[in-house]
């Protein structure tokens, strides 16, 4: 992504914040995992989308006084034996470049910064990034600042970023487009990589090696979110990690991933006879899905609310269920549709939007997913693709990676 992008975004944020306000915005702390050892560190999407910058402990302040609006971010500085062991750190003139933010300081100052900032009297509000989960045990920055600024600082009104955040990440500029394009280019390479290789006898590990290894050869190293990649019964798992299943030959292999490129991640399904060829049922099932997913696509554009999707999808794919003689009655749809499927994606899988009571605009993109669970049958699979609303229209960005019977198969036969 252009620096451009990160500027803009951070302006359009800036717009929406009231005058006299500072709003901050941290990447993250790495978390200790056991020994010496951390887990990988994922920078807050929020502080990427502002900044383009992905180094821990990074932070971002912003004030906006009398209309204009001051940016400076604290950065880890220069470390010579840390950077020995675990890697150089990001160089102001590097940031700069990244993100287009021109004041900089070390981290260290941001404490007696901030104090400053806050007694000045320029503040009346302080926006933070505040997402908290039913169940969370550890307590982001934002909130340890919010609790301190509540004993501290209580004439300072905390407010909260996150809303106007989801509603510029709902739409997506045509430098995400692109850069979801690219990623949709190498999910498929993975895809169809684990198509090719696929046999009775295949342990899921090794069409996640195929994978894994097909992303690699992009410069991917790690999917946009852990790959879900099963055979036969355990296809009946919707969120499966194990990868230690083996497929036996009369087996679905179902994918449920995604490649990530400049922090645009797609989200992709597909489900394939290990041995190459569908059987009669497997066909039944598989065409009811893309019969429903071609209809979505055909029928979706602007000015349709949001939470029509999911119900369309349901209700249109129960309709190919009933031609195809395997339900009944609608109320008994649940029996084999076990999910929804039409969230967003971009920064994150599960993107951080708001959607629910949106009407759908161009520029928003979100995954038309299908699934069908027959487990008497232990055929379950799903079909899952990326939509783009266009100005009368959508687009399906992953209609490249094989989702036909035909196409299936043929790609199988090599
Ligand atoms: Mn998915």
């Amino acid at each position: 992504m252009e620096s451009k992008f990160y500027k803009e975004n951070r302006e359009a944020l800036m717009n929406q914040v009231e005058d006299q306000s500072a709003a901050i915005f941290f990447s993250g702390r790495a978390i200790r995992k056991s020994s010496d050892e951390d887990y990988g560190f994922f920078a807050n999407r929020n502080f990427v989308y502002l900044t383009g910058v992905e180094q821990k402990e990074t932070i971002l302040v912003m004030e906006k006084d009398g209309g204009s609006v001051r940016e400076k971010l604290y950065i880890l500085p220069p470390d010579a034996m840390e950077e020995r062991w675990t890697g150089r750190r990001i160089k102001p003139e590097e940031a700069e470049s990244v993100s287009e933010v021109h004041s900089f300081s070390s981290v260290g100052e941001f404490e007696q910064d901030l104090k400053e900032l806050l007694s000045s009297g320029r503040i009346r509000n302080l926006y933070l990034d505040i997402d908290r989960m039913k169940g969370q045990c550890i307590d982001s920055q934002a909130d340890q600042l919010a609790a301190w600024m509540l004993k501290e600082y209580p004439n300072i009104q905390i407010r909260n970023a996150l809303p106007i955040l989801k509603e510029l990440r709902l739409i997506k500029k045509p430098c995400e487009i692109k850069a979801l394009e690219k990623a949709e280019e190498i999910t498929k390479a993975g895809i169809i990589a684990m198509m090719q290789h696929s046999k009775p006898g295949m342990y899921e590990y090794q069409y996640k090696a195929e994978f894994d290894y097909a992303l690699a050869q992009h410069g991917v190293l790690q999917p946009g979110f852990p790959s879900i990649i099963s055979a036969g019964k355990n296809n009946f798992c919707i969120h499966y990690y194990s990868y230690s299943g083996q497929a036996m030959d009369g087996d679905i292999i179902l994918n449920d991933v995604g490649a990530v490129w400049d922090h645009e991640i797609t989200d992709v399904s597909r489900g394939w006879p290990c041995n190459g060829k569908f059987t009669e049922r497997q066909k039944l099932l598989f065409e009811c899905q893309y019969r429903t997913s071609e209809y979505m696509f055909q029928m979706l554009k602007p000015g349709i609310p949001m939470r029509e999707v999911d119900a369309t999808i349901r209700r249109y794919n129960f309709e190919q269920l009933k031609e195809a003689g395997v339900c009944k009655n609608y109320e008994d749809i649940g029996t084999y549709m076990w999910h929804g499927g039409a969230h967003h994606i971009g920064f994150d899988v599960h993107d951080m939007v708001n959607a629910r009571d949106a009407i759908i605009r161009p520029g928003m993109v979100f995954c038309i997913d299908i699934g069908i669970y027959h487990e008497e049958w232990g055929i379950g699979f799903r079909l899952e693709d990326n939509c783009l609303i266009t100005e009368d229209g959508c687009r399906n960005l992953s209609k490249d990676i094989p989702r036909t019977v035909e196409d299936i198969e043929t790609v199988m036969r090599g």
